[in-house]
C-alpha cells in the first residue's frame, strides 16, 4: 500500500524548535503541512483561511494547511486542533496495513462502489478531532428497518492494528459478497450491520510515529500530570474502576480515567448505541470487540470471576458459553470467560451486556504467541488471520435474531425478546 501517512503528531509550539522562530511576523517563512482538524463547514474554512494560510486540500474535515508560525497560533486559538504532521504511516515492511488515512479512503471507495447497501456515517470525532466512521451495511440502507442489528468494532487499544483489517475484512466480505454468496447475501438482507473499523485513530496514529512503533495502547488525552491516555476498555460505565481490573494511577497502560466515560471516543460510540434504543428496546443484539493477540473468544463479566451475576443468569451464562464455543470451531482461539483471563472492569462488553443486553464477545486475534510478532504481526499475515474470523463474524449475525437458539431455548426470546 502507497503510504503517505502522517508522521509525528508533534505538538506545535512547546515541543517543536522549528516553530520557535524568533523572526518578526512579516519575515516567517510560510511551513507545512500543518492539518487542521475539525473543519467541518463553510464557516469553519473561512475562519481558518481568514488568518492568512492556505488551505491546501481539506477531507473529511480535516484540512492541510501551510502557513506561518503566527498563523498556525491564530488557528490553534480559533478553537481548531492544528498539528505538525509529516506523513509516514507503518513502515515499509509492514505497508499492507492500513493507517487512518489509507482506512478512510478503502471506506470511501467501498461506500462509493456499493451506495445500495453501504453507508459510511460517523460517530463523531476523537480527542485530537479525527472523525470515528461509522459504517452501516443492509439492504434498504438509507432506511431503518426492523431488522436485528449486529456491532462489530476494532481498535480500542491503539497498538493492536490487525483489528482495523480486520474491520475492513468485514466491510468487504459483506458488500463484495452480497449477490454472490448466499450467507452473506440473507444476512445483508435481513441484518443492519454496524461496522466501527477504528475507535482510537489518535492513538493509533501516534503508534506509528518517527517510523517506528510505540506500543501505545490507550487513547491520546491528556490526563493530568503530563501524563496522556485512557484505557477505552476500562472507560465503559459498568462497573467501572469497581474491582482492580483497572488503575486509577495516570502513567498506567489500564488508566480508567476520571470517571465512566470520560474519554470522546467511549463517549461517541455509548451515544450511538444508545441512540439504537427504539420505543425503549435496544436493537443492537450482538457484538464483537476485536483486540489482539492471545486467539481467545471472551464473554461477560470481565469484572467478576462468578459465572453468573446480576443481569447474568444461568440461560444467559449457557447461551455466551454454547455461542463462543462455536465460534471456536471455526476460529480455533480458546473461548472463556473474560475474567478467566484477567479481571476487567469498565470493559465494553459488561456495558453492552449489563445496560443494553447486546451479546456482546471480545476476539483477541492472532497470534497466541509474542514469538509469532505479539501486537505487530507481519503483514503478510493479514489476509489468513482476518478471513479466520469470517465463519465466526456471519455466526454471530445469523444469532441475533434470538441467540437463546444456540442453547435450544428459543421460547425465551418470545417471552423476553430484549433482556433488557
Ligand atoms: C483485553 C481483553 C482482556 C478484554 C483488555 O490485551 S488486551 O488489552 N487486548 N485484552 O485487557 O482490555
Ligand atoms: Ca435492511
Ligand atoms: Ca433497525
Ligand atoms: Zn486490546
Amino acid at each position: 500500500m502507497v503510504s503517505f501517512a502522517v508522521v509525528g503528531v508533534v505538538t506545535l509550539f512547546a515541543v517543536n524548535p522549528a516553530d520557535a522562530s524568533p523572526a518578526s511576523p512579516k519575515y516567517q517563512q510560510k511551513s507545512g503541512p500543518y492539518v487542521v482538524r475539525g473543519v467541518d463547514s463553510a464557516a469553519d474554512r473561512n475562519r481558518v483561511g481568514g488568518t492568512g494560510a492556505s488551505i491546501d486540500s481539506i477531507e473529511n474535515g480535516a484540512a492541510t494547511v501551510t502557513a506561518t508560525p503566527d498563523e498556525a497560533r491564530q488557528i490553534e486559538r480559533l478553537g481548531f486542533s492544528i498539528s505538525r504532521t509529516r506523513t509516514e504511516g507503518f513502515p515499509a515492511a509492514d505497508s499492507g496495513y492500513h493507517d487512518y488515512a489509507e482506512m478512510q479512503a478503502e471506506l470511501d471507495r467501498a461506500a462509493k462502489a456499493y451506495p445500495k447497501i453501504m453507508q459510511k456515517l460517523s460517530l463523531g470525532k476523537s480527542y485530537e478531532g479525527r472523525d470515528l466512521p461509522l459504517i452501516k451495511i443492509s439492504d434498504n440502507v438509507a432506511k431503518d428497518e426492523d431488522e436485528p442489528e449486529i456491532l462489530y468494532d476494532a481498535h480500542q487499544h491503539a497498538r493492536e492494528h490487525l483489528t482495523v483489517e480486520m474491520a475492513l475484512y468485514l466491510v468487504r466480505m459483506f458488500t463484495e459478497g452480497y449477490g454472490k454468496d448466499p450467507r452473506i447475501t440473507r444476512l445483508v438482507d435481513t441484518r443492519e450491520i454496524w461496522i466501527v473499523p477504528d475507535m482510537n485513530p489518535d492513538g493509533g496514529e501516534y503508534d506509528l510515529t518517527g517510523g517506528k512503533y510505540h506500543d501505545w495502547r490507550k487513547n491520546r488525552q491528556p490526563v493530568g500530570g503530563g501524563y496522556k491516555g485512557v484505557d477505552l476498555n476500562r472507560n465503559w460505565g459498568y462497573k467501572f474502576a469497581c474491582c482492580n481490573g483497572s488503575s486509577s494511577s495516570l502513567s498506567s497502560e489500564t488508566y480508567h480515567g476520571p470517571q465512566a466515560f470520560s474519554a470522546p471516543e467511549t463517549q461517541r460510540l455509548r451515544d450511538f448505541v444508545l441512540s439504537r434504543r427504539v420505543g425503549g428496546v435496544q436493537q443492537i443484539k450482538a457484538a464483537i470487540d476485536f483486540h489482539t493477540y492471545s486467539e481467545l473468544i471472551l464473554w461477560p463479566y470481565g469484572y467478576t470471576m462468578n459465572t453468573t451475576a446480576a443481569g447474568l443468569g444461568s440461560d444467559q451464562q449457557k447461551t455466551f458459553s454454547a455461542l463462543g464455543h462455536a465460534f471456536a470451531r471455526s476460529n480455533g482461539y480458546t473461548p472463556e470467560q473474560s475474567s478467566s483471563l484477567y479481571i476487567t472492569d469498565g470493559s465494553i462488553i459488561d456495558w453492552l451486556w449489563a445496560t443494553q443486553g447486546v451479546w456482546a464477545f471480545t476476539f483477541e486475534m492472532y497470534p497466541n504467541s509474542p514469538s509469532k510478532g505479539g501486537f505487530y504481526p507481519p503483514a503478510s499475515v493479514i489476509d489468513a488471520q482476518t478471513a479466520r474470523n469470517r465463519d465466526a463474524s456471519l455466526t454471530l449475525a445469523e444469532y441475533a435474531d434470538c441467540a437463546y437458539r444456540v442453547i435450544g431455548k428459543q421460547q425465551l426470546c418470545a417471552t423476553a425478546p430484549s433482556p433488557r
